[in-house]
């Protein structure tokens, strides 16, 4: 499920592979992970259909099933019993069955990717929401009492790295634990005996220097694993391991700093997509996404719009892609945020998304509501709320958003970044750098001042193949010209500390809600690479201009 391995001690299965499946009444084998789409009979199915297999368990035991992404509403049966119910397809869940008895267990999942009231954030949109398992999933061994979770915050005083560690257990068995944990990372080792009461959640936390651990920089991404192990009566019940890297990221005035330094950041915007696989990306093929945007010299990435498969952001963390983590949200209005369940379904992201993705040192901003309701006072409480909600898990990165309400936005004084998305030369007719000053000057009267600048989205859509001496709108060379004139002007204005390409790769879209009006061939063909990751002719535009500009300001 991971790039490394989370447990040395606790049992763990993975669930991949052939599962039974069936949907529109008729009944086949699907992989897992994978989106039905890829199969002949499902290519635009949206629907519900139903997974199952059988595990085998030797002796009576707890277990812990694990999905870290189902797209995009499931219910859970182990053995016919409901025991989940979980919306969204990018965040992950799991589910602790106490006591199960050694033999067969059936898991099933209903499985549906339909829009409607239900759900408030998979509807129509720019970008597909496919159905089916789509991310790893398995099960684990648990003990009576065990290690939950780890919550690594690195920080740096009088120039020595120290860390915050908190530790969860969970103890889930109907008679008081008294058990030891050692968290160890380097060269350092910690002890701590805890008692925890029948059926609690306990944290355990310590504050420690690291004398001898190297900064992670995207420069030089030094990772560490952080091992915690569980024991009682001196003997190893559980483990869980992490990987971690020493950063820390501030924002001073109108700068992003990185580990005191002032960086710009080089970004492209990406969604998981790909022709044959949909959402369900093979490792592979993720990691030449990431070879491709490192090669036209970015540095960052915004899991435009939803947080990301795990193991993307453990390869991010790997070669020190920075990483602005969003929820998942695009292009909704005031009556979409007003379906009675918006507001649950988001804090349910939010709140999946920081507890799973806390210690990812790549991860330098959380963003929200991506070109949502800023403009009017009720999306303004919903935006409030959602800042204080990260807040109140992670105080250790910035936030943002993404907006597009131009002239209009009542939010801008709530992030500790401001980002606007801004398509000169495509949407937009005047100059890029006037358009951009008239903006800028509008945010920085209306509660921007004096914070960072992210231009979030710009670009245009190319058809790959399309080429036209006479450079229009949708030919490569058009893409190309409108690249080049706003990178020019973006990455040399002071005023900005950093700029997100729309997009890396073209991107399947949703075909009802009029998407197929403004989306040639069903897809947003804004892409520097095609779906296929052919480079448009952009390609060599945007690897000019980002390898030409330092990554530090200073
Ligand atoms: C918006 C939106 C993107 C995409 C883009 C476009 O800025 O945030 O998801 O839809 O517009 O291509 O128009």
């Amino acid at each position: 499920m991971r790039m490394y391995e989370t447990h040395k001690i606790r049992k763990t299965v993975s669930l991949d592979g052939m599962w039974d499946f069936s949907a529109k009444e008729k009944n086949y084998k699907m992989p897992v992970p994978a989106c039905w789409e890829s199969h002949p009979e499902l290519l635009n199915y949206r629907g519900k259909a139903n997974y199952k297999t059988v595990i085998n368990i030797d002796k009576e035991s707890n277990l812990r099933l694990v999905f870290k992404g189902v797209s995009h509403t499931t219910d859970v049966y182990f053995n016919s019993s409901k025991v989940a119910h979980h919306y969204n397809a990018f965040t992950p869940f799991d589910v602790v069955l106490k006591n199960v008895k050694a033999g067969n267990q059936e898991i099933s999942l209903d499985v549906t990717n339909e829009f409607s009231e239900a759900s408030a954030l998979h509807k129509s949109n720019d970008y597909y929401s496919y159905g089916g398992i789509t991310r790893p999933c398995g099960y684990e061994i648990l003990p009576d009492c065990y290690i939950k979770n780890i919550f690594f915050t690195p920080k740096k005083e009088n120039n020595v790295w120290w860390a915050d560690i908190k530790v969860i257990l969970e103890n889930i068995c109907e008679s008081e634990k008294n058990v030891t944990l050692k968290v160890t990372l380097d060269d350092v080792s910690l002890e701590e005996n805890i008692i925890i009461k029948a059926n609690s959640e306990k944290e355990v936390c310590f504050t420690q220097n690291f004398k001898n651990v190297h900064s992670w920089t995207f420069d030089d991404p030094n990772l560490y694993m952080l091992n915690c192990e569980l024991f009682e009566n001196n003997i190893v019940i559980d483990d869980l391991i992490d990987r971690v890297g020493f950063r820390t990221v501030e924002v001073k005035g109108e700068h992003i700093v990185l580990n005191g330094r002032k960086v710009f950041i080089k970004g492209f915007n990406r969604h998981e997509d790909m022709p044959e696989m949909g959402c369900a990306i093979p490792v592979q093929m993720m990691m030449k996404d990431i070879w491709l945007m490192k090669d036209m010299g970015a540095n960052s990435v915004r899991t435009s719009h939803y947080p990301n498969d795990e193991r993307f952001l453990d390869l991010c963390d790997e070669v020190g892609l920075l990483v602005w983590e969003e929820n998942h949200a695009r292009g909704l209005y005031l009556p979409d945020m007003q379906n009675p369940n918006f507001e649950r379904q988001c804090e349910d992201c939010i709140r999946e998304m920081i507890y799973n993705h806390y210690n990812h040192p790549s991860i330098i901003i959380w963003g929200i509501l991506n070109e949502c309701a800023s403009e009017t006072p009720e999306g303004r409480e919903m935006y409030k709320k959602q800042y204080e909600q990260i807040k109140s898990m992670d105080k250790s990165r910035p936030t943002t958003s993404a907006s597009c309400r131009y002239y209009e936005d009542i939010c801008l004084d709530m992030p500790d970044i401001v980002s606007f998305n801004i398509y000169s030369g495509w949407y937009f007719e005047d100059p890029v750098k006037e358009e951009f000053e008239k903006q800028k000057k509008w945010i920085e009267e209306n509660g921007g001042n004096n914070k960072p600048f992210i231009m979030s989205e710009f670009g245009g859509a190319a058809m790959y193949g399309f080429r036209d001496p006479a450079r229009r709108k949708w030919s490569e060379e058009g893409q190309a010209d409108i690249i080049n004139d706003t990178l020019s002007v973006y990455l040399n204005h002071e005023k900005i500390t950093g700029t997100y390409i729309w997009q890396f790769c073209d991107c399947r879209v949703t075909e009802e809600g009029g998407w197929f009006g403004s989306r040639a061939c069903m897809r947003n063909n804004k892409g520097i690479v095609d779906m296929y990751r052919r480079p448009k002719l952009s390609y060599d535009v945007v690897k000019r201009h980002y390898t030409e500009k330092s990554d530090y300001l200073d």
